[in-house]
C-alpha cells in the first residue's frame, strides 16, 4: 500500500472519530499501548534471563515487567522489509504484541469472526500451530481497537491468551488446550485492551470497564478463580499492570485506572496503597525505575491545566435541565452543554439516562488532569500527599507507554511529540517530533543495546541514541500500519505490522 493510500484511509478513520465524538476522549486499546519496569527483583520468571545457550525471553506485554527493555547486544540500527530481515511470516491482523519463550513466539490474530492464537518457531518463523478460540459474542470496540489486542503471556511452559469476545484460554507448547475460563460480556466503550500477566502460580487480568470493573487472579494450573477484587472507582481504560516486590514481602500488583494508581497484594488481591490524581481513562502501562513508578494518562484537551470546565452538582443540574422531571438527564435535555459532548463517555450503562452516579463520574472526569506522574513506591492507604515526587502535564501520551533508559524517561504522545526527562527530577531534557517520523504513535517505545526504537502508525521506525537528546539516527520504513509494540531478545527485534511478523537482526 502506498503512503498516500494509507494516509487517505487514516484520514477517513480520523474524520469518522471526530464526527462521532466531538471530544475525542477515547482510546484505543492497542496493546501496543502500554509500558513497564526493570529492577523489580525477584518477580521476573527465569525465562526472562538468558542462560547457557537458551535465548532470553520477552514473556509478556512490553517484556520484562512491562519495561520495554532487553539485555542484549548487536541490534541493528537500519532495517526494513528488505533489510536485515532474518525471516518474515505473513499473518492475519491483530494489535497484540509478539511474546517470546526460549524457543517459541506467541501472538493473537483475527480474520473475520475468527479469533486465533499462533505459535511460531522463534528461529525460523515457521507457524507451529494455530488454534481458534471460541467466541461467545462480539464486543463493541473502538475503530482503532481490534478483537485481538491483548498480548499473550507465557511462563515458558504454557501460554495464556485473553480475547474480550470470550475470556482466557491456556495452551501448552504443543497447542493442546489446558483450560478455558469465560469472562464478560464487558461494558467498555472502547473494547478491552489490557493484557494478562503472570505472577507466581496465577494469571492476573484487569477488567476495567464502564461499570463493574475488577481485577481477577486465576490459578495457572486450572483457570479457577483464586481471588477477585472489585474496582468500583474505575469506569474506563485498559492499562496492563506491572509488578513490584520488596525483599521478603509478597509481590504487589500496580494497576493504573480511572483517577487512581492502586497497589494490590498478589496473594489475596487486597488493596494496599493508592495514589489519586490520575486521568479518568488510563491506557498506558507504567514503568518502574529506582523505586519510583512513572504513570501517565490523557483524557481530552479539556483535561489540560487551564482548560477545565465546571458543571453543577446533580441536584442543581436536575433543576436546570430535567425537562420531563423523571429524575434523569437525557441526551436531549443536556443539549448544548459540556455534558452532551461527554454523554457517550459518562453514560456508563449506555442507557441514554444520566443518573447521579453517571453525573458524578462526569464531574470527576471533567476535573481530572492529563499528566505524567512520578510516584515513590510503597506505603499503605492513600499515599497521594507523600509519594508524588513530580508531575508533568504537556504532550502526555494517551496510549504509548513510557520508557526509562539510562536514567532518562521518554514518552511519545499519540501525535508524535516525544519528551525526555531526567527521571529523578522531572527536568525536561528535550521535546519535539522525531525528524522524518512525524506521525501518530500507538506502539510503545522499546530499547536495548544503546538504541531506542519508536514505531509509528504508518510503520516508520525512528532510532535514537540514549542520553535524552532527540536526534534521530535513522528512520526505517516498514510500509504497513503498525500498532503492536515490538519484542527484543538476543540480538533480534520481532516487529509486527498489520500483515506480517518480522524477525530483524544483523546477519
Ligand atoms: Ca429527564
Ligand atoms: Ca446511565
Amino acid at each position: 500500500m502506498t503512503r498516500k493510500m494509507k494516509a487517505s484511509i487514516l484520514h477517513s478513520v480520523t474524520a469518522l472519530l471526530v464526527g462521532s465524538a466531538i471530544v475525542i476522549i477515547g482510546t484505543l486499546s492497542v496493546s501496543a499501548a502500554s509500558s513497564g519496569a526493570t529492577g523489580a527483583a525477584g518477580i521476573q520468571p527465569a525465562s526472562e534471563q538468558s542462560s547457557g545457550d537458551k535465548p532470553a525471553a520477552w514473556s509478556r506485554f512490553r517484556g520484562p515487567n512491562g519495561s520495554g527493555l532487553a539485555q542484549t547486544s548487536a541490534l541493528p540500527v537500519e532495517m526494513g522489509p528488505d533489510q536485515n530481515v532474518i525471516w518474515k511470516t505473513e499473518l492475519p491482523p491483530g494489535h497484540s504484541s509478539p511474546i517470546l519463550s526460549t524457543d517459541h513466539i506467541f501472538l493473537t490474530a483475527f480474520a473475520g469472526d475468527l479469533l486465533f492464537t499462533y505459535c511460531l518457531n522463534r528461529e525460523t518463523g515457521e507457524v507451529l500451530w494455530r488454534r481458534e478460540a471460541p467466541k461467545s459474542r462480539t464486543e463493541r470496540i473502538d475503530p482503532r481497537n481490534s478483537p485481538a489486542s491483548p498480548s499473550p503471556v507465557t511462563d515458558g511452559e504454557n501460554v495464556y491468551v485473553f480475547f474480550a469476545d470470550f475470556g482466557i484460554l491456556s495452551y501448552d507448547l504443543e497447542g493442546n488446550e489446558r483450560w478455558r475460563h469465560e469472562l464478560g460480556p464487558f461494558n467498555n466503550l472502547y473494547g478491552m485492551g489490557a493484557s494478562p500477566i503472570l505472577v507466581d502460580d496465577k494469571v492476573v487480568l484487569v477488567c476495567d470497564q464502564g461499570t463493574d470493573s475488577y481485577v481477577v487472579a486465576l490459578a495457572k494450573k486450572d483457570g479457577v478463580v483464586v481471588w477477585k477484587t472489585d474496582r468500583p472507582e474505575a469506569s474506563s481504560g485498559h492499562s496492563t499492570p506491572i509488578l513490584w516486590q520488596q525483599e521478603g514481602e509478597p509481590a504487589q500488583l500496580l494497576v493504573p485506572g480511572s483517577f487512581f494508581l492502586t497497589a494490590y497484594t498478589v496473594d489475596t488481591g487486597e488493596k494496599i496503597w493508592w495514589v489519586s490524581g490520575l486521568s479518568f481513562e488510563m491506557k498506558s502501562t507504567p514503568v518502574i525505575h529506582n523505586g519510583v513508578i512513572f504513570v501517565n494518562g490523557y483524557g481530552s484537551p479539556i483535561n489540560q491545566p487551564g482548560n477545565h470546565v465546571e458543571m453543577p452538582p446533580f441536584e442543581e443540574a436536575l433543576t436546570e435541565y430535567d425537562g420531563d422531571g423523571d429524575g434523569y438527564l437525557s441526551r436531549a435535555e443536556v443539549a448544548g452543554t459540556q455534558a452532551a459532548s461527554w454523554y457517550d463517555f459518562v453514560d456508563r450503562h449506555q442507557d441514554g439516562q444520566m443518573d447521579l452516579a453517571d453525573w458524578n463520574y462526569l464531574l470527576a472526569a471533567l476535573a481530572s488532569t492529563n499528566g505524567m506522574l512520578a510516584v515513590r513506591l510503597g506505603g499503605s492507604g492513600d499515599m497521594t500527599d507523600e509519594s508524588v515526587i513530580w508531575s508533568y502535564h504537556r504532550a502526555v501520551p494517551q496510549l504509548p507507554s513510557p520508557l526509562v533508559y539510562e536514567d532518562v524517561l521518554y514518552m511519545v504522545n499519540d501525535g508524535g511529540i516525544v519528551t525526555s526527562f531526567d527521571a529523578a527530577t522531572g527536568e525536561v531534557l528535550d521535546q519535539g517530533r522525531l525528524q522524518g517520523a512525524v506521525d501518530s504513535y500507538y506502539a510503545s517505545p522499546v530499547a536495548a543495546d544503546g538504541k531506542i526504537y519508536f514505531l509509528s502508525e504508518l510503520g516508520l521506525q525512528a532510532v535514537i541514541e540514549p542520553g535524552g537528546a532527540l536526534e534521530v539516527a535513522t528512520v526505517n520504513d516498514f510500509d504497513d500500519l503498525s500498532y503492536a509494540t515490538p519484542a527484543i531478545a538476543d540480538g533480534r527485534i520481532y516487529l509486527r505490522t498489520r500483515g506480517a511478523l518480522y524477525c530483524l537482526g544483523l546477519e
